[in-house]
């Protein structure tokens, strides 16, 4: 949990709670936040990689890098489920 607090006004109040309920909903290898894991997300995790760009719900094990380990353990969770 991060704690952000940027001023008195009360939407950007409400607007920050919303931020931070959506990032709890978040799903550990739902890479484009629909809520769902799928081969979609793995295509989206390839990309990152081929792009050589980051982003942290691409990264699933939290390591800093996003590579192919990613997809390995992405696609584990997928067969799991
Ligand atoms: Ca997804
Ligand atoms: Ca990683």
């Amino acid at each position: 949990m991060v704690y952000r607090y940027y001023g008195s006004d009360i939407d950007e109040i409400y607007n920050i709670i919303d931020q931070i309920l959506e990032e709890e909903e978040w799903i550990i290898g739902d890479i484009d936040f629909n809520h769902i894991i799928n081969v979609q997300d793995i295509v989206l995790l390839v990309n990152f990689i081929l792009d050589s760009s980051y982003g942290f719900s691409a990264d699933v094990n939290n390591d800093q890098i996003v590579n192919i380990q990613d997809v390995i353990i992405l696609i584990n969770i997928i067969l799991n489920n």
